[in-house]
Order: C-alpha cells, then structure tokens, then sequence
C-alpha cells in the first residue's frame, strides 16, 4: 500500500487517538502536539474513515481539523473566513454569491499533470510503439507516485486546517450512487463541494451501512517549495501540480491547485476516472454525458444522454428552451452520467452531481435563460469580472448597463471594452445548486436513475461532419464514440483550435486503457437493451466562416428528429457514415433564418476519405493492439462505403 510506506518514510511514530471529538495526535519523539477538531462531530465517523484521516494528518500535518457537516451554518463561517483571507469577495447585487479570483497561474484542468497509477503501464493507457505522450492519459508506477507523494504532501498543511468532506456522489442511499471523503486545505473547495456533491452528517451515516466503503480523496493546494506564495489569497504550487489516481485503492491524491477541475475531487477524478475503473468491474458506464429529458408535443418523454468534449455547450443542450413547437426540455445533469441496467435490462442514468461547474462566457439570456436564471443566488463564481454594483460580467454576458458601471476584470483590474483584453477569463466558472434549475427533471433525484432511450456523441467540427446522423448499429456507435474529434478549448492547458481527437469525450478522464474501455461498451449489447446511438455536429461552417446551423434552441429539431429515430419512424436515408433525415424529415418549420440543409448535411468524398486516414492512424498509433476487432471491422468498413462514394 502506498500510503503505508509514504507513512513509514514519515513519520512512522505518530498516533492519531479519537477521544470523544477531540483528536490527539501524539508523537513520542517531538513534543506532544495536540490537535483538536475545530468543527463537527467526530463520533460519527467509521473506522475505515478515521483511519483515513489519520493517514492524511500523518501525512500533511495540520494545526486543525474541520469535519464538514454540510450545513448553512458552516458555510457562513467559511465565507467570513474566506473572505478575511480575501479568496473571495460578496457580490451584493445577488443573493448569497460571490466571487473567487484565482492565481493566474492556477486557472484550468493541467492535463499534462495528471496520472493513472498501475502496476503496468498497460493497465492505464494503450501501450504502443508510437503513441503520443499524454494523447490518452498519463501513466505513473507506483514508486513514482510515491517519491511524487513524499516529495509534495508532507507537511503540506502546517499552519492550516484540514477539513474532511464526506460526501455522495448521487442521491444519498441510491443503489446507483457512491460515496467519497475529501480531505483539503481549501475551503473553498469545501464551499464548493457543498454544491457539486451531497456533504453531511448523512453521508456518514450511510457509510455505517455501506460496508465502510469511500474513495478516498486528498487535496493539498500546497505551497511552493521556496515557500513564495505568489498570491496569498489563493495559495497553490503551479510548478509543483500533480493529480494522482490509483484505481486499485481507490484513491485520488491531488497537489498544488485549487481550480475546480483540479480540486473538486469528486468531479472529474472521482466520478469519471476511479468512477470508469469502479465502473468496468462492476459492469456500467460512466461517462462524460449529460442527461435531459425531453416531451414531445403528444406528451410522450424520453431520456437521452449526450457526451461532448469541455466548453462544447453541454450545459446549454442539457437546459435548451426548444423553438419546436410543444416540446419541453427537462434537465437531470449537464456534465456527468452514470448508467447501469437495471434488472429489466433497461439502461438506467444518475446524475452523480449536485450541482453545475459551468463555463460562465458565452452564457446569456439569449443562448441559456435557464442557466441565467439559476445562477444568481447560493453561487460561487470564479474567474468572471465584477461591476461596482456587486454584480458580475462576462463575454457574451448581455450587460446594458454595462457602460454605467466600473468594471474589474478577472485579474483584479479595471476593465473597459475598447482595452480589447476579455474581462472574464475564458475558463471563469459558476458553481451552482442544480436545485435551483427552472427547468430540473422532476426525477433528477430519482434513486432508480432515468431511462436512457438515446446516446449523442458530438465535437465541434467546422468542416465535412453532417449536423447529425445515426449509427447502424451498437459497434458501429462504439466505433463513432471512439472516432470522436473536436477543436481543443480552454477547459484544459490546450492552445489554439486546433482539431483534437477525443474519444467519447473522456480523452482527459479514462481511468483505464482505452482499449479495455472499447471492449467494455461492446460488453454493454450483451448486459442489456442498448440504446440507439448518433453524431450532432451544431458548429459545421459554410465557406466564408459563418455557422450554418442557428444551434441553441433550434437543436430541438435534431432531438424530434432522434425522438422520432428512438420510436422507429422511417425518416431516414442510409449514407456512407450512417444514417441521415431522409427528405423533409428535419422539421424546420418557423426556423427563424434561412439554412442550407444541402451544405449542412452534405458528405464529402474527400473530406472523409481523409478523415478515414486519419482515424486509421490515430488508431494505429495511439490504440495499437489494443483496439477491439470489432472497432477496426467498423473502420473498415466505413473505408469501404467512403471510398465508393
Ligand atoms: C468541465 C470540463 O469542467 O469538462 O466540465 O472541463
Ligand atoms: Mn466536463
């Protein structure tokens, strides 16, 4: 066990005793050093937890510790304290909001930091002659990650509290859910686990019952090794950053950042990469989707679950107002799903969230009402810039007003139009209750999970890739999941716009080789009834630049289209890369602007002929012998169809 020796090397004497809620951390070789729990109640903890806590005391050494109770109570006390700290400042125009402002070195998911640790490198990531470092995850031994844990965590919390979040990711009891326990020096990332997950006292108490069973999560914002803390209002170590996952033991280890991607453990690191290694061996999926619920005009509803690289408008399709007339839109999640059959063979979906991490620019009343009314109370904001009447503003933000206010960008500067700089930063965030959601599916909570009848795949693809089309078949699905490609966006360290691939929209979160994940979504036909498979495309260009579908509410149309696919209707024409709206099937009545449903659904011969080569070698060289033969037999064919075109 790592931790085990990481403890050993130091300090293999020391004691953590639980006496009532007062710990007693006892070394016989220093002087005796108490530690008390500042906050919360220590009886409630399990064995297996306290354990935990005491390895993480060992290890980082705090002066206090905060058992998070999830309550407003808590909150208040944290939000002055942060706000003595200066992490974040209240934002008077709304209620209960407010905004962090990062250092500026710390601002998104370091993707290039971020390890899977096996004891074969096979186990993490495809292992070929050719591959591209990082292209499908990072890999690292267990003797790295554990000089990599020695060299960063020890001491890592002196002078600061340790706080404990218990949390579930799901609704608290589902049999779908799973719970975790954060150890952190930020309160911030208490205050925003808050909201992202379910924290409390109800955690614990299900921990009683559950076999004693977490992952375990420890974050440190850490503290550079010259011990220079460039902004001490948010206090990280850039240079020394490093999330560390080891599915075996379910444990994640996460140094030197508080962004949220970095931070927010039961996110990304939980619920997709432990999350997708929890998930293979006990046989679902989980994935980078949202999940929305959508009744059509005759009343009839179906759940569909969509996967979409960061910053490609999941959030905006998970809460979509629809142009089409009668249809509704309810959202569960916008980021995350969990699926698993249930015993009738139907695939079931949670979102394991509690709340929305959304990328604040571009959000507006005219592309996102829903978000814009959700997120204007009980939220933390991150990155955007702020106007002297205690409100917030962001690129795409409409903002009348704005010209009769100062306004602060993200840096803490003053800000106008003409300077030409984004006030917000591109990544800035809001962290909002999912509660608070006007239009949050009635069983968004619902323990069963709702049943998926649909899966989207889609990237931004400016040229050659149809607004949408059908897969034939599940492996043929499979194969489009795998075949995945988007322009890189700034969730992530990534730079320009360049055309990416990225499978399944997980490229940054599997938690094991990709191989093994194709063979595991084949697995899926045989569990159970397979839900029908698409590709959307909403960002395809025309010639001179211009977007030539209206996106937003107007995507319903593509949704009736795959409502009507998801009850067999014959609306459809086969094609080389799979199944197209026959003639007049996309209902684009009222459509406020004129589309070129020709250029929009065009396949061209050598766009695809080339994007055929391009799989082929990603494949070749990132996947190798990895990749299932019935993904290749897919390619293959499509090289077949596309070559006769
Ligand atoms: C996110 C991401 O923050 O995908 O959701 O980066
Ligand atoms: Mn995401």
């Amino acid at each position: 066990m790592l931790f085990n020796n990481v403890f050993e090397l130091v300090s293999s004497s020391w004691k953590l005793l639980n006496k009532s809620r007062k710990f007693y951390l006892i070394s016989p070789i220093a002087t005796r050093r108490s530690l008390s729990v500042q906050y919360g109640n220590s009886a409630l903890l399990t064995a297996g937890a306290k354990s935990y806590i005491n390895k993480c005391v060992s290890l980082c050494q705090p002066d206090r510790i905060h058992i998070c109770d999830g309550s407003a109570d808590e909150s208040k006390l944290l939000q002055e304290l942060m706000l003595k700290q200066g992490t974040i400042t209240r934002l008077t125009k709304y209620t209960n909001c407010w905004l962090a402002r990062t250092n500026p070195a710390d601002v998104a998911r370091v993707e290039s930091k971020t390890f899977i640790c096996t004891d074969r490198k096979d186990q993490a990531i495809p292992v070929t002659p050719n591959a591209t470092a990082g292209a499908l995850g990072n890999w690292i031994s267990p003797a790295d990650m554990e000089q990599a844990v020695k060299e960063r965590f020890p001491k890592s919390m002196r002078g600061r509290t340790m706080y404990v979040i218990p949390f579930s990711m799901g609704p608290v009891g589902s049999q779908l859910s799973k719970i975790g326990i954060e150890v952190t020096d930020s309160p911030y990332v208490v205050e925003s686990m808050k909201i992202m997950t379910r924290v409390g006292n109800q955690v614990l108490e299900k921990l009683q019952s559950n076999g004693d069973e977490f992952v375990k999560c420890l974050h440190s914002v850490g503290t550079p090794k010259d011990r220079k803390v460039a902004v001490p209002s948010w206090p990280c170590d850039p240079e020394r950053t490093i999330i560390l996952h080891k599915p075996d033991s379910n444990e994640i280890l996460s140094y030197g950042s508080g962004y949220g991607g970095n931070s927010l453990l039961g996110k990304k690191c939980f619920a997709l990469r432990i999350g997708s290694t929890i998930a293979k061996r006990e046989g679902w999926l989980a994935e980078h989707m949202l999940i929305l619920g959508i009744t059509n005009p005759k009343g009839k509803k179906i759940y569909i679950a969509a996967a979409f690289p960061s910053a490609c408008g999941k959030t905006n399709l998970a809460m979509m107002t629809p142009t089409l007339p009668g249809y509704n839109v309810e959202c569960v999640g916008d980021d995350i799903a969990w699926m698993k059959f249930d015993s009738e063979g139907v695939l079931r979906a949670i979102n394991p969230e509690n709340g929305f991490f959304g990328v604040a620019p571009g959000t507006a009343m005219s592309t996102n009402p829903n978000a814009m009314n959700t997120i204007f109370s009980n939220t933390i904001f991150t990155n955007v810039a702020s106007t002297s009447d205690g409100g917030v503003y962001w690129e795409g933000m409409e903002e009348p007003n704005i010209n009769n206010v100062i306004t602060t960008d993200w840096l803490g500067k003053l800000w106008s139009k003409q300077s030409g700089k984004p006030a917000a930063h591109q990544n800035s965030r809001f962290c909002t209750p999912a509660i608070q959601c006007p239009i949050i599916d009635p069983c968004w909570e619902d323990p069963q999970g709702v049943p998926i009848s649909a899966i989207l795949f889609g990237g931004r693809r400016p040229k050659g890739v149809p607004l949408v089309y059908e897969a034939r078949n599940w492996s043929h699905g499979v194969f489009i999941g795998a075949a995945m490609r988007s322009e890189a966006t700034a969730a992530a360290e990534h730079k320009g716009k360049v055309i990416m691939h990225d499978p399944f929209a997980m490229r940054p979160f599997f938690g094991y080789n990709f191989g093994d994940y194709l063979k595991h979504w084949l697995s899926m036909e045989k569990r159970g009834r397979v839900p029908k498979v698409f590709h959307v495309n909403w960002f395809r260009k025309s010639a001179d630049g211009k977007f030539l579908w209206p996106g937003f509410g107007d995507n319903s149309r593509v949704l009736d289209w795959i409502f009507r696919r998801v009850h067999e209707e014959d609306c459809y024409v086969d094609s080389p890369i799979g199944y197209l709206p026959s003639e007049g099937a996309l209902d684009i009545t009222g459509l406020q602007q004129s589309v070129d449903l020709k250029e929009l659904f065009n396949v061209p011969n050598d766009f695809w002929q080339q994007e055929v080569n391009e799989i082929e070698q990603y494949f070749k060289t990132q996947v190798g012998e990895f990749l299932p033969k019935e993904v290749f037999n897919e390619l293959t064919e499509l090289k077949k169809r596309v070559n006769k075109l």
